[in-house]
């Protein structure tokens, strides 16, 4: 009862800000990423009878606190799922660069959801899949797929209709994301508590909720057209409008640095001399910047030369979760 299985982190365009459940991992709004190449979770999962209970290692460090809970609770799904009660071994690894503080709970959670319902036996159909991933980490639900993926967010009290879709694979539209590393630290407010304390306490809660709505309709069209600009401009919109949301709970949600608002900067003036570049923040200060393919040269140049940037990596559109066979 074993399977390994790997999957990638993502970039989301319309960003996922707010749980309406936060137990079963609803979101208020539907989002839209685009699944980056190179930035990997390859995850091992054997459910074996000699086990008195879970055991999870992440790059060869055993996990507790708060990641081993959500584990153990996938698993769990799992084993209701499987009719099992076999404790599982669970090895992870990242091969995202070292140290570049970009650990993704995403490309960990579909690697997890697909390797442990193989291990168990079970063969999940997509959105059968993704659902269960979404249980681990709301985002993970969007790796699943390759390229531009779409978490719709249903209205079912039980999750049945909250999953991703695919919009369109990984080959539809050569773009490229030149990624700026300005911090290695972990964040002090994970993205849950953020995400909490926007919905509890931000005023502008309710406009946020409103944006990403239409700029799910925008971010579709865009993607249709391979509207570059279009498609740029609202990414950065959406990630400011949902920057804003957070900074402006109680408590405020701060999760720049000065090297963020270094990458933001450069990247106006480059767009004014001409250089067409978008950025995007996550819940952290590492800026994903949106260019086309013949850019890359010169904005990774530009980039690079910033005294806060410590690391400059080059991702692009990049394949869903995959079973790395049954061993
Ligand atoms: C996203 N983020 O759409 C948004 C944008 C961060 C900013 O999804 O609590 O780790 O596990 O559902 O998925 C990061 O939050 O949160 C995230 P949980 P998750 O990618």
């Amino acid at each position: 009862m074993r399977a390994s299985a790997a999957a990638n982190a993502n970039l989301a365009i319309v960003k996922y800000w707010g749980k309406r459940d936060e137990r079963l991992i609803l979101p208020m709004h539907g989002s839209i990423s685009l699944t980056l190449r190179g930035l990997q979770t390859m995850t091992t999962v054997d459910f074996d009878a000699g086990l008195a209970q879970d055991e999870v290692r992440v790059n060869e460090e055993a996990v507790t606190g708060r990641v081993r809970l959500r584990v153990e609770h996938l698993l769990d799904l799992v084993r209701r799922m499987a009719g099992t009660g076999y404790h599982a071994a669970v090895t992870s690894e990242n091969t995202f660069p070292t140290a570049a503080g970009l650990a993704s709970s995403a490309s960990a959670f579909a690697a997890l959801a697909l390797a442990a319902s193989r291990a168990a036996g079970l063969r999940l159909d997509g959105p059968a899949l993704s659902r269960l991933a979404r249980q681990g980490s709301g985002s993970a639900c969007r790796s699943v797929y390759d390229g531009f993926v779409e978490w719709v967010a249903g209205d079912a009290a039980d999750g049945s209709d909250s999953f991703a879709v695919r919009l369109k694979p990984l080959e539809h539209w050569d773009l490229a994301v030149v990624i700026a590393i300005v911090a290695t630290a972990e964040k002090t407010v994970s993205s849950s508590e953020g995400m909490r304390r926007s919905v509890d306490t931000s005023p502008f809660y309710a406009a946020w909720r409103g944006c990403a709505v239409d700029d799910l309709r925008a971010a579709r069209q865009a993607i249709e057209d391979r509207d570059f600009s279009a498609f740029g401009e609202l990414c950065e919109e959406n990630a400011l409008r949902m920057h804003a949301t957070a900074l402006a709970a109680r408590p405020p949600v701060v999760y720049w640095t000065p090297g963020t608002l270094a990458v933001l900067r450069a990247v106006q003036a480059l767009r004014q001399g001409g250089l067409e570049a978008y950025a995007s923040m996550d819940a952290g200060a590492n800026v994903h910047l949106l260019v086309q393919p013949e850019s890359v040269d010169l904005l990774r140049a530009e980039i690079s030369r910033l005294p806060e940037v410590s690391q400059v990596l080059v991702s692009g559109p990049g394949p869903g979760a995959r079973l790395l066979g049954k061993a």
